[in-house]
Order: structure tokens, then C-alpha cells, then sequence
């Protein structure tokens, strides 16, 4: 069957709800073939859409109807298509009743209720609650919500929905529970749970002395792992008191945890959906990334309940409003509870390496989008990272004082409405008093914008120029761009180190060492006076702006600007850029098939921050470790995958080897803390494990007995994930076969029955740059821990080959390429959501030389002929062709 042509959505198109409902109560009775849902909506005409009665449409997808009830009376007249029911009311208010039978137990997709295991749970946003019953299925369309579940006792003991528990009641083997949420809120945050559950509980007392029940539901194995989640829940709390003026609003908060979940989590009003793998965290199982990721999932999830669920999105193209807001939010809570730093490096890594890629390829959109097919797709980088960007641009541009004021007024103005990213812009200029017209191209402008400068001292004036010349690349349906506002943070510095103060020509006193400036024209000039030597410029600093920033600098003064920055972000970003001009010169000696040698003045570098024992050892981790491959083709014109990770392992061979000495005492020292000290999450001991598992991961590449055999004592004796996931990842890549595959079959003999700890040997091994990468990857599909049907399970397996093995997923001969598309094809029928992403590696073929591009198109062409493609992966397919 060939695929039907999906309908484009245009933003333009915006048009507000024709009816509005006011209550909506629904009542669902659960059994093992099938479930009814019934709905009564209670429903008026909009004032504000002007006159008459016009035909009603309700959003339903993949329903059966078995009944209509208008204002008491069957009603028959009613007009059914693939995705509506419609029927023209007679009244301006009226209520309407609509049984239906749906089949939770076949839906693989995830979206609507499904079952996951032997639990029931829901997944609303963006447009899952078609799936559910007939509804105006929009985010603007709010309603107060009252929901019976009823199911059987034994097999259902819990049952959850949205607000507090009402009533409840027993029908022989079958009992019910009803909740009511006093909020008015959107379909997508709707959620129902049923299953037997067991919950850990705690409470929490808000600032006005309101003392909330905190309970995070999982299946009974996993009652020992919830505790990591239940902290950071209280932190989060805390901090949006303390932070933003937030209180929380129910007497009841919900997380509850499933194993089959296409995202991270979901923030359902009161009743938050998580993927296991975002609660579930003891140091036994999870590692200390996974700990901070429960903790900034937690945190995400919950901030939403203001940023997201009292104020709500208008359309889905608003979509960034209450994401990018949140992972600002998160962001900043995460740095609060760590390093602030290492956060904020790990996150720019991140962009520059991912969402940059996505603004440079064939699905570019702005953060706010004009158009789409299917909004699960947009769910990005660029909607979640850039947006979170671009809010960050408006604190660092308003000051932390006015952004405050403005987040309080656009909550204050804003609660209980469905609103857009101008609205957020809007509140942001009332309480700054600045004219943010400009500013707003971040929104629709797609690209990374690119931002050339150049520095020039004049010693007889002592002035400082500092040129800026910005463009942006065009992008799908966007040739031309506009300047945007680029908020620069510099500093300059003296030859010791020192903040020169910034004495803008023109201006009556300097703005202090460090100072943000707004670039907003194509081209300009900032004239610095009194500057007595000629500077080296400290720029962009802590990343204030998500763009490219390039200046001339010699190898010095990066060097410099890596020992001596006052800005910790910069001093990364010095050895980073210092790192990228080798590894391009080495990947260049690749290719002419020459010997890779690594620039003596980095490696230098390198001993000297390990020498510094001042310095914060997570940032040390960070500061050694070199770019990533996926981000060594990002940055280049055409990418060489093979080329690229046989220069980078050649510069991590040679690290090892210069500074093996200083690697290894710093490995033992850590080690040996580590061994006396007991798990703690949190971050002084993040660091230390993080600075022991870089310095190991260099040592072994050294395949030195003594590190053997330090590496196999780490895993078979840590008592911690951290540093056993550590050693066996570095056995994994060592040429040790016989330790690296009875360390892999012991893993998993002792991790069979934790799915989590079976995703990290999925991914560990699908990494390994090892030959025959895909030949395993193929085998492992036949594990009996794997399922096509998880997606923990796609991700762990099938995304960490394609999308961070770059030397096995770009084989040559193209078998990489052809095993992802034959799993998408796979995917497409049963969850169309995972196999769009799971795309996304092959969507990048421009990057490649013209072999390769070949290679990739004809996959990409293969699975647009297999047929019946879902409009998610329709689109993507399509638009990565065009
Ligand atoms: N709103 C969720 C978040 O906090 C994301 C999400 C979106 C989750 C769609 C699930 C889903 O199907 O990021």
C-alpha cells in the first residue's frame, strides 16, 4: 500500500475553539480485551467566535462508537469520519454523552491508554487523547475534569487519575476510585494509571504552611529505588518556592514510573508519567549520570506544573513556551544542586553538537515553527535546548531581577490561560521596559547564527576594537535572515590574567571586567579606551548566546585563556577549540595516510591542569576530555567518519601514553576514596568518580597489566554502578577479549532481571568501536532481554549504534545504513513516534562525501517506497529528501 498524503498544519491557520468545555467527566471501565470509556462533556458555544451554531467536529482516532447522548437524548445524526465526530448542536450550551470501546492491549504506539506490562497508564500530550474519546483535542481548550476508573481488584489494586480521590466503591471482584481536579486544564495533561503498585511516601510543607502527600508509584521490585527520585521531588519544591515565588497547588503529587514510555516523562497535572529510567536510581544500579538525570527529569516535570500546566500553550507551535521556559528552569536547578560549570559545559556540548546539527540539516524550524505535519516531530532540540536558550538570552539581557519580575507578571497575568511565546515576551518587556521587537527573531528565524569578530589594539590611542559580523545560514524554506540580538558576555584580559575594565567609548565610567553587550546589527564595532596593553578577549562567555563565535586567536592565547580565565566555561572552551585545530590537522594526516600526531602543546596543557590540584575535578574530567566524534562532523565542511575516530583515538592513545604518570596516581588516589567511602550522590563525589573513570578510560588504552588489572578489581569489586558500568565500558573497548567478554556475560548474569542495567549493556556494547559492531548489535537483537516493542530498549540498542558509533554505523559498504532502515520500516508499524527518531542519523546525509550520500538516500528513498508510512515517519523522510 502506498502512503496517504498527510495534511501540513500552518501556525497562520490559528483559529480559536468554535465550543468550549466547561466539565468533563469520564468514567472508564478496564478489562483485559477491551476498554469503554464514557465522556460527558458539558459544553457551551465560544463568545468569543463570533455568531451562530456552527458544526461541531470532535478529534477521535481508532474509536469505536457505541453511543451518543445529546442533553439526555440518544441522538443518531451524527456524521463519523477516519479522525472526527461530527454533529451540528442546537443550542448555544448543551451536554453531550459518547460511549466508545477502545483496545489499550494492542496499542503499541504508546499514545493514548495502553498497557505497559500489567499496568494501564496514558500518554495525552501532544494528541493522544483522540485516542482516548471524542474531544476538542487542543491545548486551548481547558475543562475541569472529574474520572471513574474501575477495574479489577486483584489485578488493579491502584487506581489513579488527575487531582484528589473523591469517592470510591466495590462491585464484586471489581472496584472503582474517582478523582476530581479542581484545575482547569487541556486534554494532553489527562492521566489514568491502574495496576498493582506500591508506592513510597513522604510529605512536603509548601512556604504558606500546606502540607502536600508526595507518592511515587512502581511495580514491587522497584520499591528500593525510588528514594534518589523522592529527594529530588523535595528539592525541586523547594527551589521553585525559593526561586521563582511557586507553590504548589494539590494536595496530592503522583509520579508514577512504566518501562514502556517513547520520552522521559510526562507532567500530567498532579500525576506525573515517568520512564522508569528517569526515577528509578540506587547506587547499586544507576550511575551517577543516571542519578542527575532523575534529578533534572524530577525537577523538569514538576516545574511544569506553573510552566506548562497553570499556563498552558495556546497551539502546539507554542510548544517552546512551556518547554524551552522549563529546561531553562531545570537547567538552572541542576547547576544550583552541582557544579554550575561542568552543567553548563555539558549542556553547550550537547547543543553545539545535537541541536546545531538539527538547524543545519533538513528539518531546521525555528523555535517556534510555521508549519508541520505531525507535532510529535517536533518535539526537538531546537523547541526544548534552543528554547531554553533563547530564555536564557532574555535573563541574561533583562538581569536576574527584572527576568523575575517578568516570569511573576506573566504568571500572575497568564494563570489559568492557553497562551504564546509572545505572551511570555510581552511580560518580559512590561517588566524590563525594553523593546524586545528584535529580539523575538529568535522565535522564527531558524539556523545558527554565525558570528565572525576580530579584535585591534591601537597602542597610541590605547583602544580596542572588537568587530562583530553576524549572518545565518539559510535554512528549509527561510533564504534570508535578519540580524538577531546576540547578547555577547566578554571580558578582556591583561598579560596576567586580569579583567581590564570596559570602558566603552562614548561612555561616562567602564562597566566593570565582565560585561554583556548586545550585538544586533549585521555589522558592528565596540571601541574600548584606556585599555593599557594590547588584550586577549575573553568572548561569549559562559556560552551566552547559541551561536558560532569565531575569532582569529593564536595558539597562545587559547592556551592562555585555558590556564587563566576567570570565566570556567571559557577555559573549557580554550582547550576545546585548542583540541579541535589538532584533531582537524590529525583527522587531514588520516586521510593523506600519514601518521596522527598530536600537537606536544596540548598535551602540555593537559599535564599542567593535572598538576593543579585546585582545580575542580569534575571540570578537570571535562577539560580532558576531547570533542566528540559527532561533533568533529558537525563542525566539518564534509565528515569523514572513519577519518575522524582514527584521529581522535590516535590523540587519546597518545594522551595516555605522555601522561601516563600523572593519569595514574590521580586514578589511584580517586580510587582508593571511592573504595573507603560509601555512595553518595552527590556532586564533590560525582567529581571524584568522574575524574577517576576519564583517568581510567585513558589508562587502559595503555594496555598496561597493572591497569588491567586496577580496571577488573574496579568492576568486580565496586559497590557502585558508576565505577562497575566505568570499567567494564574501558573493558569493552580494550582489546582484552577474553576480560571484556566474561566481564560482558557476568554483567548479565548478575543484571538479567533489572531492564535499566540491561539498556547500559545494550548501549555499552553498541558503542564499542570494536570491529563487527553491527554484527553484534544484529545478535543482540536476539537476546532475551531485547524487545523492538520497549523503547528503552530501541534507544539502548538500535539509537546508540546508529547515532553514537560513528565508525560502525558509517561502514563502508553501507550495511550500517541499511540495518537502521530496515528497523525503521520495522518500527514504522508499531510505533511510528520511535522509528521518526530513530531517523534522525540518517537524515544527515549531506554531511557526507558523495559515496556515502548515495548510500544514505537510498535508504531513505527504500523506506519512503515501503509503503504505508505514518505521517511521522512520512515527514521526516520526505523533508530529509527534499
Ligand atoms: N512534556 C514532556 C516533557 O516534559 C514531553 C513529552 C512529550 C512526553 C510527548 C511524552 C510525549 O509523548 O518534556
Amino acid at each position: 500500500m502506498s502512503t496517504k498524503q498527510p495534511r501540513v498544519i500552518h501556525l497562520a491557520d490559528y483559529q480559536v475553539p468554535d465550543y468550549l468545555i466547561d466539565e468533563t467527566h469520564l468514567s472508564f471501565d478496564l478489562h483485559e480485551d477491551h476498554t469503554l470509556v464514557q465522556a460527558r462533556l458539558v459544553m457551551r458555544r465560544n463568545p468569543a467566535a463570533g455568531d451562530g451554531l456552527p458544526v461541531l467536529m470532535l478529534d477521535g482516532q481508532d474509536l469505536e462508537l457505541l453511543s451518543v447522548v445529546l442533553d439526555g437524548k440518544p441522538f443518531l445524526d451524527y456524521q463519523l469520519d477516519e479522525d472526527h465526530l461530527s454533529l451540528q448542536p442546537n443550542a448555544e450550551a448543551f451536554t453531550l454523552e459518547t460511549q466508545v470501546r477502545i483496545h489499550p492491549e494492542s496499542n503499541t504506539a504508546l499514545e493514548g491508554l495502553y498497557q505497559s506490562g500489567s499496568m494501564f497508564c496514558t500518554q495525552c500530550e501532544a494528541e493522544g487523547f483522540r485516542k482516548i474519546t471524542y474531544y476538542l483535542d487542543r491545548p486551548d481548550v481547558m475543562s475541569l475534569f472529574t474520572t471513574k476508573v474501575k477495574g479489577e481488584r486483584k489485578r488493579y489494586p491502584v487506581l489513579l487519575s488527575n487531582g484528589n480521590p473523591i469517592a470510591q466503591g466495590e462491585e464484586g471482584s471489581r472496584h472503582w476510585v474517582t478523582w476530581e481536579d479542581p484545575f482547569k486544564k487541556p486534554a494532553y495533561l489527562f492521566a489514568l494509571v491502574a495496576g498493582d503498585l506500591w508506592c513510597v511516601e513522604d510529605s512536603f510543607t509548601t512556604c504558606s504552611g500546606r502540607k502536600v502527600a508526595l507518592r511515587i508509584y512502581v511495580e514491587p521490585e522497584n520499591i528500593d529505588k525510588c528514594q534518589h527520585a523522592m529527594d529530588s521531588l523535595k528539592k525541586s519544591m523547594r527551589w521553585d518556592e525559593e526561586v521563582y515565588g511557586r507553590e504548589y497547588d494539590l494536595d496530592i503529587f503522583m509520579i508514577v514510573a512504566v518501562n514502556d514510555f517513547n520520552m522521559g516523562a510526562m507532567e500530567n497535572k498532579g500525576l506525573n508519567i515517568f520512564n522508569s529510567s528517569a526515577v528509578l536510581a540506587k547506587a547499586e544500579t544507576a550511575t551517577d549520570a543516571a542519578h542527575q538525570r532523575v534529578e533534572a527529569i524530577v525537577a523538569h516535570e514538576y516545574f511544569h506544573n506553573w510552566s506548562g500546566n497553570r499556563v498552558t500553550c495556546r497551539d502546539w507551535f507554542q510548544l517552546s513556551l512551556k518547554e524551552g521556559f522549563t529546561v531553562f528552569r531545570d537547567a538552572a536547578f541542576s547547576a544550583d544542586m552541582n557544579s554550575a560549570t561542568v552543567k553548563r559545559i555539558e549542556d553547550v556540548a550537547f547543543l553545539r553538537t545535537h541541536q546545531f546539527a538539527e538547524d543545519a540539516g533538513p528539518m531546521a524550524h525555528a523555535v517556534r515553527p510555521e508549519s508541520f505535519i505531525e507535532i510529535s516531530n517536533f518535539y526537538t532540540l531546537t523547541v526544548y535546548e534552543k528554547g531554553s536558550e533563547v530564555v536564557g538570552m532574555l535573563h541574561t539581557l533583562l538581569g536576574p531581577k527584572a527576568f523575575r519580575k517578568g516570569t511573576d507578571l506573566y504568571f500572575e497575568r497568564h494563570d489559568g490561560q492557553a497562551v504564546t511565546c509572545d505572551d511570555f515576551v510581552k511580560a518580559m518587556e512590561d517588566s524590563s521596559g525594553l523593546d524586545l521587537t528584535q529580539f523575538k527573531r529568535w522565535y522564527s528565524q531558524a539556523g545558527t547564527p554565525r558570528l565572525a569578530v576580530t579584535g585591534q589594539y591601537d597602542a597610541q590611542t590605547k583602544t580596542y576594537t572588537l568587530n562583530f559580523s553576524q549572518s545565518c545560514p539559510a535554512t528549509p524554506g527561510q533564504p534570508e535572515k535578519l540580524p538577531f540580538v546576540i547578547p555577547v558576555a566578554l571580558g578582556l584580559l591583561d598579560a596576567q590574567g586580569q579583567e581590564l575594565p570596559l570602558h566603552l567609548a562614548g561612555e561616562s565610567a567602564p562597566r566593570g571586567g565582565h560585561a554583556v553587550f548586545s550585538i544586533d546589527q549585521a555589522e558592528q564595532s565596540l571601541v574600548f579606551i584606556n585599555i593599557p596593553e594590547e588584550p586577549v578577549p575573553s568572548l561569549l562567555r559562559g556560552f551566552s548566546a547559541p551561536i558560532k563565535l569565531s575569532f582569529p586567536y593564536t595558539q597562545d592565547q587559547l592556551l592562555f585563556l585555558m590556564q587563566q580565565d576567570s570565566d570556567g566555561f571559557n577555559r573549557w572552551e580554550a582547550g576545546q577549540q585548542l583540541a579541535v585545530q589538532s584533531l582537524q590537522t590529525m583527522i587531514a594526516q588520516v586521510q593523506r595516510k600519514e601518521t596522527p600526531i598530536l600537537n606536544q602543546r596540548l598535551i602540555q596543557a593537559y599535564d599542567a591542569l593535572l598538576q593543579d590540584t585546585s582545580l575542580d575535578q569534575a571540570m578537570l574530567a571535562e577539560m580532558l576530555n576531547l570533542p566528540a566524534e559527532a561533533y568533529l562532523a558537525e563542525i566539518a565542511t564534509v565528515a569523514d567518519p572513519l577519518a575522524i575516530h582514527a584521529a581522535r583515538q590516535a590523540a587519546r592513545q597518545a594522551i595516555a601514553e605522555a601522561l601516563f604518570d600523572s593519569l595514574w596516581l590521580r586514578y589511584q588516589h580517586n580510587r582508593e576514596v571511592s573504595r573507603q567511602t560509601p555512595y553518595v550522590a552527590e556532586s564533590e563525589h560525582f567529581a571524584r568518580r568522574a575524574l577517576q573513570n576519564a583517568a581510567l578510560s585513558y589508562l587502559m588504552l595503555t594496555e598496561r597489566p597493572e591497569v588491567l588489572a586496577a580496571c577488573l578489581v574496579q568492576f568486580q569489586t565496586a559497590d557502585n554502578m558508576t565505577e562497575r558500568f566505568a570499567a567494564l565500558a574501558a573493558l569493552v573497548q580494550s582489546p582484552f577479549e577474553a576480560e571484556r567478554e566474561t566481564a560482558l556475560a557476568d554483567f548479565a548474569h548478575e543484571f538479567k532481571d533489572n531492564p535499566l542495567v540491561m539498556d547500559q549493556w545494550f548501549s555499552v556494547q553498541a558503542t564499542s568501536p570494536l570491529a563487527r559492531a553491527l554484527e553484534r548489535v544484529q545478535s543482540l537483537m536476539g537476546h532475551s532481554a531485547f524487545t523492538l516493542k520497549n523503547p528503552n530498549k530501541v534507544r539502548a540498542l538500535i539509537g546508540a549504534f546508529a547515532g553514537q558509533n560513528h565508525a560502525g554505523f558509517h561502514r563502508v559498504d553501507g550495511a550500517g545504513y541499511r540495518f537502521l532502515a530496515d528497523r525503521v520500516i520495522e518500527l514504522n508499524g508499531s510505533n511510528p513516534q520511535i522509528a521518526a527518531r530513530q531517523l534522525t542519523p540518517l537524515t544527515k546525509w549531506r554531511k557526507y562525501a558523495p559515496e556515502r550520500q548515495q548510500q544514505m538516500k537510498a535508504e531513505l528513498e527504500r523506506i519512503l517506497n515501503s509503503g504505508n508510512l505514518s505521517p511521522d515517519v512520512y515527514e521526516v523522510v520526505t523533508k530529509s529528501l527534499a
